[in-house]
């Protein structure tokens, strides 16, 4: 087979080797730098479980692992009590359903002690806290 007629499926292949090699950056290309990086894990943890920030600071989490999760400090939707805490005058938030390798990120602008949970892993304890100081 002359290496014209391979050349096509060469190209192909190449392209193909690339599209999987290359990992997608997580963060949309717009975002701004978070401050304080927290992973979530095929073991069911944020990890570090607690951040330190300051006021006005943002928080990026980041799905490291193969399972959906969720970043959710609303009470309304935690069935323990211990799961989710707000400071006086602080809003809820909820990222939804984060998928592998999503991302999402919260500004805190009330300062406080901000427990958060995850929806599907909250019989897990999959918690973690952000002192916001
Ligand atoms: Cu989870």
């Amino acid at each position: 087979m002359p290496f014209r007629s391979l050349f096509p499926l060469l190209l192909a292949a190449g392209l193909a080797v690339g599209a999987w090699t290359t990992s997608p950056d997580a963060a949309p290309p717009d975002a701004p730098a978070a401050d304080a990086v927290v992973e979530m894990t095929n073991t069911l943890a944020f990890t570090p479980d607690t951040v330190r920030i300051a006021t006005g600071e943002t928080v990026e989490w980041r799905n490291t692992s193969l399972i959906a999760h969720t970043v959710t400090a609303d009470p309304e939707q935690a069935t323990l009590a211990e799961s989710v805490h707000l400071p006086e005058g602080a809003e809820p938030f909820d990222s939804g359903m984060l998928d592998p390798e999503q991302t999402f990120q919260h500004t805190f602008t009330t300062p406080g002690t901000y427990r958060y949970f995850c929806i599907p892993h909250e019989g897990a304890e999959m918690r973690g806290t952000v002192i916001v100081e």
